[in-house]
């Protein structure tokens, strides 16, 4: 990848997996536009890289990311946050097609929650708060906390943390089903990577989706999301790698994926 970042660090890819870091340790990676920008470019440039399956994102060893960044924040008016740019910024992360996991160590606040949230999977650090501290500041959660949270965790705790602030540790975060994995922290990052690098073995049109379909039901009701269910699985049937993969069970052998 060519392009460079100032607010995000892209490592060199390993197994077909992109480690994205959030790379503003002076402000504990609170969210710039400049860097929802930035990791939002990347993302797309991802998107149509075929040499890339999944991404692990990623922030510091004592923050994942402390939200948005307040000095911005504060320059916002009503009519200033009516026309911010940034609600599409998150939009462009949220359609990321590939697989996205997120690797939590120390701090998820406000946005750095959200943002966690906008991965298909966490892995937490056992050091790792969650947390929608924005009420404490006179604000809402404002890039879907508020749907998001209360999908993943339910009502009564959703309603508990952006209520009243307080911040939940990773085995919480872990019992509610925020986020799939606890690890020690200094494994995080390499569970995560692990964990893409077996989802990117896979046959991609399948994981994408699988991806596709699971998180159309945060938005429709059953008979719709199985009416989608159906059809992207009719859509598989056409696949190679889905005629690849049953033939290579049946005659007992590994299969050969080759995207199409
Ligand atoms: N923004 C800007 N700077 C921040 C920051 C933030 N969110 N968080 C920390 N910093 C800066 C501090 O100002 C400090 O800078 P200097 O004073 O050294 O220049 C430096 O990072 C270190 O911070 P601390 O001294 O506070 O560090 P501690 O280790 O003592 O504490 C902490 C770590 C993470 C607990 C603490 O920094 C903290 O509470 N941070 C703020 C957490 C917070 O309230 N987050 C929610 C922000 S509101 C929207 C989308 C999203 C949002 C809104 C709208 N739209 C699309 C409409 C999201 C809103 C939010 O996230």
């Amino acid at each position: 990848m060519t392009q460079s970042y100032q607010t995000i660090i892209l490592e060199p890819p390993v197994a077909a997996v992109q480690l994205i870091r959030l790379n503003r340790p002076q402000a504990h990676n609170a969210l710039t536009s400049l860097l929802l920008t930035e990791l939002a470019t990347a993302l797309e440039a991802i998107a149509s890289n075929d040499d890339i399956a999944a991404v692990v994102l990623t922030g510091g060893d004592k923050v994942f990311a402390a939200g948005a960044d307040l000095k911005e924040m504060a320059a916002l008016d009503m009519v200033g946050v009516l026309n911010d740019t940034r609600p599409a910024i998150w939009r462009r992360i949220y359609q990321f097609p590939k697989p996205l996991i997120a690797a939590v160590n120390g701090y998820a606040l406000g946005g750095g929650c959200e943002l966690a949230m906008h991965a298909d999977i966490i892995i937490a650090g056992d050091s790792a708060q969650f947390g929608q501290p924005e009420i404490n500041l006179g604000m809402i959660p404002g890039a879907g906390g508020t749907q998001r949270l209360i999908r993943a965790v339910g009502k009564s705790l959703a309603m508990k943390m952006v209520l009243s602030g307080e911040f939940i540790s990773a085995l919480e975060a872990k019992q509610s089903g925020l986020v799939a994995e606890v690890t020690v922290p200094e494994m995080t990052i390499e569970r995560a990577m692990k964990l893409a690098q077996t989802i990117a073995q896979k046959p991609a049109l399948a994981v994408r989706q699988a991806k596709d379909v699971l998180l159309k039901a945060f938005e429709t009701d059953l008979e719709a999301g199985l009416q989608y269910e159906r059809k992207a699985f009719t859509v598989l049937a056409g696949s190679d790698d889905r005629n690849e993969g049953i033939n290579a069970f049946l005659e007992k052998r590994k299969p050969k994926y080759t995207g199409r």
